[in-house]
């Protein structure tokens, strides 16, 4: 089901700050940058390696305002690892498929995700308490 780790999200509190602090430590490059109104986020993407299906990513996230998912993460938890977002080949058979099993999906159909992919999450409490993104890069075809 899953094809790779797409990304792996991280709540910051200044997204410049975080992105040179990724660059120059890490030597990583931002491939995209995006405001995404529906997620309540300012993000970018730094790319790390490409493979079969898409590239891997680490994505920083900076909240839009307090009243948003990531906003009220960093209130309660402070900065730190938000979510990890695997790849899929076809975001609704695998929600349809993990939805069967009984885990929570936050989202009944897939969302606008970063570059043009297609998002969807998994309730953390039915995953280990982990927040499951699943993505499927636009590329990709069932
Ligand atoms: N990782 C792990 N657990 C988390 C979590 C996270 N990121 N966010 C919340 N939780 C836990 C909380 O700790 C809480 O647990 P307790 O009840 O034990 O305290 C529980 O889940 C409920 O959380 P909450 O603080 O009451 O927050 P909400 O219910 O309002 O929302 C969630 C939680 C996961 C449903 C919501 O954040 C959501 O819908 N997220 C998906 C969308 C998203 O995060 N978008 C931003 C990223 C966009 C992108 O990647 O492109
Ligand atoms: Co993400």
């Amino acid at each position: 089901m899953f094809m790779r780790i797409d990304h792996v999200g991280i709540a910051c509190h200044d997204l410049e700050e975080k992105i040179a602090f990724f660059e120059r430590t890490f030597e990583l490059t931002v491939v995209a940058r995006e405001v995404n109104e529906e997620q309540g986020v300012k993000e970018a993407m730094l790319h790390i390696a490409d493979g079969e299906g898409g590239g891997s990513y680490i994505q920083l996230l900076e909240p839009l305002g307090p009243d948003t998912p990531v906003g009220k993460f960093l209130a309660k938890r402070g900065e730190g690892v938000h979510h990890v977002a695997f790849g899929v080949p076809d975001v609704t058979r695998a929600l349809q498929e993990i939805g069967g099993k009984g885990v929570r999906l936050l989202d009944e159909k897939p969302r606008h995700g970063s570059m043009g992919s297609s998002i969807a999450f998994l309730h953390p409490k039915d995953v280990g308490g982990m927040l499951t993104e699943l993505v499927q890069a636009p590329e990709q075809r069932a």
